[in-house]
């Protein structure tokens, strides 16, 4: 059986950056699920039209397609019982919707002021470029060219949004504790976002947040 996974892709093919997209490549690594996957522009409507909806990720399972990276952490767990639990027990569960609502909410858009425009400038196909203008300018209601400006004291604002993961951190191994679960897999797909689409380091080698992503990926011998 086939399974295949619709993954944002830049100019570059192999430059797989949206943090939706790693949330579910990990949650397939957690699952012990192979895959493989399709690289995806923004503009690419069509490809994905069958799904249903624009957006990746998309995972088609066999015969079963699944849009959205909420729907598909909660179909891997239905239909793959017998792999390790993406989410815990049902505490866990419903804690993790915390932890979602933290990423989308305050992580994502800390991050997007800051790589905005290094995905536009250096990342994207040039197909893309006037949809993805079009669209985030009219979202920020903000020039990509502006966020430019911003930048030292968006990086300084993304940092501080840091601070309770930094915290956490400091006192167990992972946002679950001892072994990672969906909630580190959704910060971790931020931060991957961030680290591969920034033009600047945003973080030292030595820093705890990468050690954690290192331990993520180790985890499932990425
Ligand atoms: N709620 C969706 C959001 C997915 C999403 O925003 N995907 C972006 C890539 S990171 C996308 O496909 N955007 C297409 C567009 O902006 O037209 C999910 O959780 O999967």
């Amino acid at each position: 059986m086939k399974r295949i996974l619709y993954d944002l892709a830049g100019a570059d093919a192999k430059f797989r950056f949206s943090p939706y997209c790693w949330r579910i490549k990990m949650a397939l690594a957690h699952k012990n699920l192979p895959y493989e996957t399709v690289a995806w522009r923004f503009t690419d409507k069509e490809a994905i039209a069958f799904s249903g909806q624009g957006m990746v990720p998309v995972l088609v399972d066999g015969a079963n397609v699944v849009a959205d990276s909420q729907k598909i952490a909660e179909y891997l767990e239905v239909n793959y019982p017998n792999e390790a639990s993406l989410f815990g027990d049902p505490p866990s569960r419903a804690l993790t919707q915390f932890i979602r609502a933290w990423a989308e909410q305050v992580l994502h858009p800390a991050i997007a002021r800051v790589v905005l425009p290094d995905i536009f400038f250096h990342r994207l196909h040039e197909n893309d470029k006037a949809y993805f203008r079009d669209t985030r300018e009219r979202a920020w209601g903000m020039r990509i060219e502006d966020f430019r400006a911003g930048r030292a004291e968006y990086v300084a604002a993304m940092e501080a949004a840091l601070a309770p993961l930094r915290t956490t951190l400091g006192l167990q191994n992972f946002i679950a504790g001892s072994s990672p679960s969906y909630a580190d897999h959704i910060v971790f797909g931020a931060l991957q976002w961030a680290r591969m689409a920034s033009s600047t380091a945003l973080f030292k080698e030595d820093d705890r947040i990468v050690d954690w992503m290192k331990a993520v990926l180790s985890t499932y011998g990425l």
